[in-house]
């Protein structure tokens, strides 16, 4: 498959202002005809007569010009190229397509009975022949028709402006999107669908009928999904100043989809898994998702679909700038330093190892042969840490939102328009007035940088030396130093004052910078609400964190301090540098910023959850592997694993006494008391942690959990200490669980997941029996992500020493390959982390991958992830 470069980006000679198209709908054949108005693009020179058209897997049934058919046209590759005489045109073309066949659920697709469509970000090309690029933008006009009694409900983008009946049982409905679009925004849905409906009145006073439609029996999930629509709709006029723009805004819930949602103009396509939520069936989690998801579809409507991008390498400009405004929104919905947390962690668990290896890219990449493989944790999450940090460097101090500045101009510069990445940075700089030069290298530079911190007692305070290294990553060697703004502080660990926090900015591959005492042994809190996406190497002293981790006014601040904490000591005992005292010490230490973390009486319940978990075996893989620039040491995910679970077994044993007495304070917290969310957070933690101390006892609390829940996070979270137990109320539980649950589809997966992700020694042989189960299929990627995603990210499965579990998902990648290549090729990173781990399981890791890369027929997407892994 070729490469395509950014730097060879040309406008396409040719403007679509017009597209009609007409549907003769049917689950297996649909009759797709269409009409393009079509005119020389002015801002271009070409004078070729060609008109090439995007085709994948389509059979031209008919072309025609003007008015008549047309012979001078030719395939090329699955494109269709017509040669034209004049300036503008119409060009008509039929196309026959078999949606039932479709299983890589691009395109036009049957999901459950109903017809449904996912075109970004190249699947428009499998309906109809089109310039399927973003920046050829048109308006549509669609008809479709098709049988009433499948498909009662009809919708397409925009607002619908005709229906009528027509022979033998069908009926049509004629919709009209006034806002040009690309064509990736392009969406059709027909089917036996419900709504739940609510209307939103905007700031200016437009009513916008919302819908949440779904089949009958999900009807009664809906409510928290559309109120969390209209907060979004709220949120975004008041701190972003953006308003509605039709009368109507559709979500559709489909079961079968290779991403969360999808945010076609009018018309979004969800996940049932973020549309639907019950406190039966859903957990708090689940909640929060399916607000965060709802919102980020939402807000492309302005950052998206707007201004939509360029070409595929501006996709940060969507993706980073929406991720960033969802954040937001969460934040403050759900509070500011728990989501703060949970979103790092995400960034650590999935983007830090993306940059690491061998897939990594800038968060604007280069090149690729297959865009979706591009849809990464790098371009969305690290593409929405660069904008925060635009955005704390125009907000720093200030009183007024001056960030806002920035957006709106870039808003109103550019609005209707394909835009890139440089557009954006050069709205921020010329409406907040900040210069961002040297930050542009954030959009070209790959990998996470490090930042090492050394600290001498001056006379005038504190001197830090920072050293910033760019590691290399492929492609991309020495690297320029990048600006990256750090909120610091510096407290006094004697009297414990706190520091007045300040913000500097590094622009050096070294520099010093000398902040003020606030007294006596000073502590330096950096990094500060993770102010930037960088790794910190500081050489505190761990009684230094151990005061931090206590005392910090900062909650991120205070939760990196315990986290670093643990990271030192599971690293030096998962890498045998620790003697006996040394373990002991380590152990120690973290029992006691443990301590005050589970007596603190100022902490909530949610802050406590969270500052309690310990970080995760892929932050400790990455911090195993990545401590070493020489690259020499590599991570055991064994050991790392066994180091962990040794660490949770002395917590629970040393602090039995705090821990049961936090215990008895959230046990029996009430589901919609304003405490219930964090009282469930520590419940589940408290019987994790006892798991490892004192299997029994958390068996039968956990029991008792599952038995007594009168919610799915109470039920879902004993489910889980459970199933990592050898013990009779693990099955009993989990056949329970089942039965209670058959039919219900995302519970269903939970159920998968749980078995698939637990600590339960014979994991990999339950995946195997799983695997073939009646409910297990291949041809439902929630269904597939919820077993074997879920264990190639158990670390003590997964890694196994005898190589069993690569060789699982290597069997899933070449049996997923032909059915969805897309979900296949997902699976590639995780056997793509060969180089940093030791050298028996790297060898059995890439002997995986080379068989993958030797087997015929390939599709683009895994060809692509797997040859970049063995690069
Ligand atoms: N913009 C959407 C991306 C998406 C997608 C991409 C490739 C294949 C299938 C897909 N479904 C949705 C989702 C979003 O970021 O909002
Ligand atoms: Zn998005």
């Amino acid at each position: 498959p070729p490469v395509i470069r950014r730097e060879d980006y040309e406008p396409y000679p040719w403007i679509v202002p017009e597209t009609e198209l007409d549907f003769a709908l049917g689950i297996g054949s649909t009759r797709v005809a269409a009409r393009l108005k079509i005119k020389r693009n002015p801002g271009t020179e070409s004078t070729s007569p060609e008109l090439r058209l995007n085709g994948d897997g389509l059979t031209t049934e008919m072309v025609m010009v003007d008015g008549a058919r047309f012979g001078d046209w030719s395939m090329d590759e699955g494109d269709l190229v017509v040669n034209l005489p004049g300036e503008s045109h119409t060009v008509e073309i039929v196309t026959q397509i078999d949606p039932s066949a479709n299983t890589a659920l691009m395109g036009l697709f049957a999901s459950n009975g109903m017809l449904c469509t996912q075109c970004e970000a190249e699947g428009f090309r499998r309906i109809t022949f089109f310039p399927d690029r973003p920046d050829v933008l048109s308006t549509y006009r669609v008809k479709m028709s098709g049988s009433k009694d499948r498909f009662p409900i009809l919708l397409c983008n925009g607002n619908k402006v005709g229906e009528g009946e027509g022979d033998g049982g069908t009926h049509w409905a004629e919709w009209h999107d006034p806002w040009p679009k690309p064509s990736y925004l392009f969406a059709l849905v027909a089917g036996d669908l419900v709504a739940n409906s609510a209307p939103f009145t905007t700031r200016s006073g437009r009513v916008v009928e919302c819908n949440v439609w779904v089949r009958e029996e999900d009807l009664a999930r809906t409510d928290h999904a559309l109120q969390s629509l209209h907060r979004s709709m709220k949120w975004d006029e008041d701190v972003f100043g953006r308003e509605y723009d039709l009368d109507l805004y559709n979500i559709v819930a489909v079961s079968d989809f290779n991403m969360g949602a999808m945010e076609n103009k009018g018309l979004n396509v969800f996940n049932t898994k973020y549309v639907l939520a019950d406190p039966d069936t859903a957990t708090d989690a689940d909640f929060d998702a399916v607000e965060g998801v709802i919102a980020h579809e939402y807000f492309h409507n302005w950052s998206g679909n707007r201004i939509t991008c360029r070409d595929w390498f501006q996709l940060s400009l969507k993706e980073g700038f929406t991720v960033l405004r969802d954040q937001l929104f969460s934040q403050d919905v759900q509070g500011e330093a728990v989501k703060r947390i949970e979103d790092v962690r995400i960034l650590r668990a999935a983007q830090f190892p993306e940059d690491a290896g061998p897939l990594a890219h800038p968060i604007r990449p280069d090149s690729y042969r297959e865009i979706s493989n591009f849809y990464t944790a790098t371009v969305y999450n690290k593409g929405a840490e660069v904008i925060r940090m635009m955005r704390t460097l125009a907000n720093f101090g200030g009183q007024v939102d001056n960030f806002r500045k920035g957006t709106d101009l870039y808003f109103d510069r550019h609005d209707g328009e394909a835009a890139t990445c440089e557009d954006f940075i050069t709205a921020i700089e010329d409406g907040t007035g900040l210069e961002l030069a040297q930050f542009r290298r954030w959009y070209r530079q790959a990998g996470t940088p490090r930042i090492a911190v050394r600290q001498t007692l001056g006379d005038d305070g504190l001197d830090v030396t920072f050293r910033q290294t760019v590691p290399d990553t492929p492609g991309q060697r020495n690297k320029g130093a990048m600006h990256i703004p750090l909120r610091v502080a510096v407290h006094c660990r004697e009297t414990g004052a706190l520091g007045a926090e300040q913000l500097i900015e590094l622009r050096q591959d070294e520099q010093t910078i000398t902040l003020p005492l606030s007294g006596p042994f000073p502590v330096l809190s950096i990094n500060r609400g993770f102010t930037a996406p960088v790794i910190i190497e500081r050489e505190l002293d761990s009684a230094d964190l151990v005061f931090l981790a206590a005392k910090d006014d900062d909650p991120f601040a205070r939760y990196e301090a315990l986290q670093d904490l643990a990271v030192r000591h599971l690293v030096a005992a998962a890498s045998q540098q620790l003697d006996q005292a040394g373990r002991a010490e380590g152990k120690r230490l973290v029992c006691d910023a443990f301590r005050s973390i589970l007596t603190d009486p100022e902490l909530d319940h949610s802050m406590r959850g969270e500052l309690m978990m310990l970080p995760s075996e892929t932050y400790l893989f990455e911090a195993m592997a990545g401590s070493d620039p020489a690259g020499i040491r590599k991570a055991e995910p064994l050991e790392i694993h066994k180091e962990r679970e040794q660490l949770k077994t002395v917590i629970g044993v040393t602090l039995k006494r705090e821990l049961e007495g936090l215990y008895a304070q959230v046990a029996d917290v009430p589901y919609d008391d304003p405490a219930g969310r964090g009282a469930r957070k520590v419940k589940t933690q408290i019987a994790a942690l006892f798991a490892a101390s004192d299997p029994e006892r958390a068996a039968i609390m956990a029991s008792r959990q599952f038995d007594q829940a009168d919610n799915m996070t109470d039920r879902q979270g004993a489910l889980m200490v459970l199933c990592g137990l050898k013990h009779p109320a693990r099955d009993e539980r989990l056949q329970a669980f089942y039965d209670r649950y058959q039919g219900n589809a995302l519970v269903i997966d939970k159920w998968f997941t749980l078995q698939a992700l637990s600590l339960h020694p014979d994991v990999l042989s339950h995946v195997k029996a799983l695997a073939e189960h009646p409910d297990f299929t291949m041809k439902n990627p929630n269904r597939v992500r919820s077993l074997y995603m879920a264990f190639a990210g158990n670390a003590h499965a997964f890694h196994a020493q005898d190589g069993s579990g690569y060789r699982m998902i290597a069997d899933v990648i070449l049996a997923l390959d032909p059915i969805n290549p897309q979900t296949a090729a997902r699976f590639v990173s995780p056997l793509g982390r060969w180089r940093r781990i030791e050298s028996v399981k790297a060898g059995l890791m890439k002997a995986e991958l080379e068989r993958i890369a030797g087997t015929e027929g390939l599709s683009r997407d895994t060809f692509e992830q797997v040859s970049r892994s063995l690069d």
